[in-house]
C-alpha cells in the first residue's frame, strides 16, 4: 500500500465515521479503519464518492497507508478500548508520528497515555470534539491538549473541520499540555448538563405555574433565544417542547419517560471537582437529578409524601412570573459557567497546564452544545483580565446578575412554596449568596471540629491555629 492518506481515522462508529467524512469533503485523503470491517466498507460504499478514502482493513494496512509523520486520530469507546487501540498501534508507529484520542477520555488517562507514548518518541494529542454526530460531520467544536509539536502537526487539519465561529474564526485552539484538552471538554460536559437541568426546570416551573401547555412553553422559549439567553440548547429545546407524538397526537414531553441518562462525564467533571476543593454546586445538582430521575421505585414510594396545594397563576401574573423565570435561568447559567471556569483554573493551576479561559470561552462559541450567544462576553471579560477569579469578578456579569436577584429569588421561592422541584435555579443562588456573604457560618462548622477532633482554627483577631480545651475553656496556640 503506498503511504498516500493524510491522515488517518480508526473507530468508524457514528463519530468516527463523520468525522472521516468531514476530513474527506475538505480534500484530505482518509485511511479509515475498523475493529469490525463491515463498518469500515459500508463508509467507503455509502460515502465513498464525498473524497478519496483508503479502505485498511488492518492496523498494519492503515499505518503503511499514512504518510510521515503519520496522523492518526482514534475515535473509538473511550477507556479501556481506547488502551486496547494504542497498544494495538504504538508498535507499528515511528518517533514523530501523532496519535490523536478524540473520544470522551478522562483526562488522568490521557496523561498517563501521553506519557507512555513520549517514552516512545511519538506525540499524543488528547483531543475533546463536541457537536455529536452532526457536529463530527459539519463542523465541531474542537479542544486539543498535548505538546506544542503535536498540535502543529494536526493545526491546519483541524482547523479546516472545525466549526466556523460568528467572527470567521474557527472553533479549535491548543489549549495545553498533556490533560488539558480533555478536561476542558469533560468541563464542557459538566456545564452541558447544568444548562440543561436549568433550561428543565424553567420549563417545569412555567409548566406548573402558569399551566401552559408545551407548545406555548414553546413560545416561551423562542422568544428567549431572541434575547440574552440565545443558544443551541434553547432552541432545541423550543423545537422539542412543539413536538407531538405521531402515535398519540399528545405533546412529545409527555410520553418520554421522565428518567434521564447519563454517560458519565458530567459525573467525572463533579468527581474531580471534589478533588480539587472547587464548588460546582450547579453542575453537581444537575447531576443528581438525572440520577434521582432514574430512582423509580423510591420516587414511587415518595409519592405518597405531603406536599402544597399548587397554585396556577392568572395570565397577567403568569406573564411577570415568565419573566423572572428568565432572569432566574439567565442568572443561574452565568454562576454555573462561573463555577466550570473555575474549575478548569484550578486544574490548570494544579497541573500546570496554562489554560487561558479566553481561548475556552471562545472555542465554545461554536460547533459545540453549550454554544451561547453570551460566550462572546464570556470571552471578553476574560480578555480583558486573563487572571479573573471569578466570571462574576468582571463588572458586566455582576451588574446582570445583580440585577437578577430579585426576580430570581422569587422564582427560587415560588418553587419552594409551590413544591415544584428547582434544584439547580435554589443551588446557583445560594453559591451567589455565599460568595457574597461577609461571615458564612463554617467559623461555627470549625468551632464544632475542634470541639469534637482537635482539629484547631483560625482566629478573626489574632494570627496562628489554635486548639480551645473545651472542658476547661482553656485556649492553646498550636502554630504561629
Ligand atoms: P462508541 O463510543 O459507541 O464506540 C464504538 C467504537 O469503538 C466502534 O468503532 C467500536 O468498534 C470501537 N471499539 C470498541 Br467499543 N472496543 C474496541 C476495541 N477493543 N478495539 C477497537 N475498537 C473498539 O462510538 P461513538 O459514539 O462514535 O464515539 C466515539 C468516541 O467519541 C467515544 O470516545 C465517545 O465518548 C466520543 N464522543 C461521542 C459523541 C457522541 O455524540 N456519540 C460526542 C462526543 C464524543 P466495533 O465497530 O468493532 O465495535
Amino acid at each position: 500500500m503506498h503511504p498516500t492518506a493524510h491522515v488517518g481515522v480508526t473507530g468508524l462508529a457514528v463519530m468516527g465515521r463523520n468525522l472521516a467524512r468531514n476530513l474527506a469533503r475538505h480534500g484530505y485523503t482518509v485511511a479509515v479503519h475498523n475493529r469490525t470491517p463491515a463498518r469500515m466498507r459500508a463508509l467507503v460504499t455509502d460515502f465513498g464518492h464525498e473524497g478519496t478514502f483508503i479502505a485498511a482493513e488492518s492496523p498494519v494496512e492503515m499505518v503503511a497507508a499514512l504518510q510521515r509523520p503519520r496522523r492518526l486520530i482514534v475515535m473509538v469507546q473511550a477507556g479501556q478500548a481506547t488502551d486496547d487501540v494504542i497498544a494495538e498501534y504504538a508498535p507499528l508507529l515511528d518517533p514523530g508520528d501523532v496519535v490523536v484520542d478524540g473520544g470522551n477520555a478522562h483526562f488522568a488517562d490521557t496523561r498517563r497515555r501521553e506519557a507512555a507514548l513520549r517514552e516512545r518518541g511519538i506525540h499524543f494529542l488528547g483531543t475533546g470534539i463536541s457537536g455529536g454526530e452532526e457536529g463530527a460531520l459539519d463542523g465541531p467544536s474542537i479542544m486539543p491538549g498535548g505538546s506544542p509539536q503535536a498540535y502543529q502537526l494536526l493545526a491546519p487539519v483541524l482547523n479546516d473541520i472545525a466549526a466556523v465561529m460568528p467572527d470567521g474564526a474557527r472553533a479549535v485552539a491548543h489549549l495545553g499540555p498533556d490533560g488539558a484538552g480533555h478536561f476542558v471538554k469533560m468541563v464542557h460536559n459538566g456545564i452541558e448538563y447544568a444548562d440543561m437541568q436549568l433550561i428543565a426546570e424553567a420549563y417545569h416551573l412555567l409548566r406548573h405555574a402558569a399551566g401552559w401547555s408545551p407548545a406555548r412553553i414553546a413560545e416561551v422559549f423562542r422568544r428567549w433565544n431572541a434575547g440574552r439567553l440565545n443558544s443551541y440548547l434553547i432552541e432545541v429545546t423550543a423545537e422539542v417542547l412543539a413536538h407531538y407524538d405521531a402515535d398519540s397526537g399528545l405533546p412529545f414531553v409527555d410520553v418520554i419517560a421522565d428518567a434521564a441518562e447519563q454517560k458519565g462525564t458530567g459525573r467525572w467533571t463533579v468527581q474531580t471537582a471534589l478533588d480539587l476543593g472547587i464548588p460546582v454546586s450547579g453542575i453537581a445538582e444537575a447531576v443528581f437529578a438525572r440520577s434521582l430521575s432514574g430512582h423509580t421505585a423510591l420516587r414511587a414510594t415518595g409519592a405518597a409524601l405531603p406536599g402544597p396545594a399548587p397554585t396556577l397563576l392568572g395570565e397577567r401574573d403568569a406573564a411577570r412570573f415568565t419573566d423572572q423565570v428568565e432572569q432566574a435561568l439567565y442568572a443561574s447559567k452565568v454562576i454555573s459557567y462561573a463555577q466550570g471556569l473555575h474549575q478548569i483554573q484550578a486544574a490548570s493551576e494544579t497541573y500546570g497546564w496554562n489554560i487561558d479561559l479566553a481561548t475556552v470561552a471562545a472555542v465554545w462559541r461554536a460547533g459545540c452544545i453549550i454554544r451561547a450567544a453570551f460566550l462572546d462576553r464570556v470571552r471578553d471579560a476574560y480578555t480583558t483580565d486573563p487572571a479573573l477569579p471569578s466570571l462574576l469578578a468582571d463588572p458586566g456579569f455582576a451588574g446582570e446578575v445583580g440585577a437578577a436577584q430579585l426576580p430570581w429569588r422569587l422564582a427560587v421561592s415560588h418553587a419552594a412554596r409551590d413544591g415544584v422541584p428547582a434544584p439547580a435555579f435554589a443551588a446557583a443562588l445560594a453559591y451567589y449568596d455565599s460568595l457574597r456573604s461577609p461571615r458564612l457560618p463554617a467559623a461555627l462548622t470549625q468551632a464544632q471540629r475542634d470541639y469534637f477532633g482537635a482539629h484547631t482554627y483560625r482566629r478573626t483577631d489574632r494570627p496562628g491555629t489554635f486548639h480551645t480545651r473545651w472542658d476547661t475553656d482553656r485556649t492553646e496556640l498550636k502554630s504561629n
